[in-house]
């Protein structure tokens, strides 16, 4: 069996729940509230500022074959970043001052510790887990979501076949990565796959319950 299947069919009962997490079921039913939506975009919009920097560091030591498609990968993310602000414009969502909730500024660094303190192999399964949670996360909810929701243009970014072919892209590369590598490395690549999907269902909670730090309350 392939490392990301082994890891899939390990990781099982967490992706459930990642794809059965309320902010996914609300977005497909229409019952999320705009300042939930708003939260996330906020959120995510600092992540994928992130993802470009974790992109470029790992670009920085990538073998030739991957050169070109972190290139692509990166390109894909500056134009994310545009769809993010244009929807935010759309939809009343102020990006300015956003600072980062406690979920997403661990993220942040966990990307930024991947991608330089970890071997390549390692942070390569980072960036492939977290593409793999968004497609199948946003696959959920454009199964059911009404043709006239207003955030459409996000479950398409994500759901759609250019982004499809791009995680089975992601895929073949890390099973060969991981094919390459030995036991012990395969071992710290499953333990950065598991904390990667913890990170992902952590995220979606942040979104629907707030942006405060523990015990830290909002006005602070
Ligand atoms: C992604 C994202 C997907 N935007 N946010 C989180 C929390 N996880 C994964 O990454 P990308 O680079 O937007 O496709």
């Amino acid at each position: 069996m392939s490392f990301s299947a082994e890891q899939r069919e390990c990781l099982a009962g967490l992706w459930e729940r990642m794809l059965a997490h309320p902010f996914l079921l609300q977005t497909r039913d229409g019952t999320i509230t705009d300042e939930t939506f708003g939260r996330w975009m906020r959120q995510d919009y600092l992540f994928v500022e992130q993802g470009v920097h974790f992109l470029a560091a790992l670009l920085a030591r990538a073998p030739k074959r991957h050169r070109e498609p972190l290139c692509e990968a990166i390109n894909a993310l500056l134009h994310e970043l545009t769809l993010f602000e244009e929807q935010a414009q759309n939809a009343g969502v102020d990006f300015a001052g956003t600072r980062p909730a406690f979920v997403t500024h661990a993220y942040m660094q966990f990307l930024t510790a991947t991608a330089h303190a970890c071997s390549y192999a390692e942070a390569y399964t980072v960036l492939y887990t977290a593409e793999r949670a968004y497609y199948e996360s946003w696959r959920v909810v454009e199964d059911g979501i009404a043709a006239d929701s207003k955030w459409r243009p996000f479950v398409h970014n994500w759901a759609g076949e250019a982004f499809a072919d791009y995680v089975a892209h992601l895929e073949r590369e890390l099973d060969q990565l991981a094919a390459a590598v030995g036991a012990d490395e395969r071992r710290r690549m499953a333990a950065l796959f598991e904390l990667t999907t913890r990170y992902e269902i952590a995220f979606w909670e942040m979104a629907v319950g707030g942006e405060t730090w523990p015990a830290i309350p909002e006005a602070a």
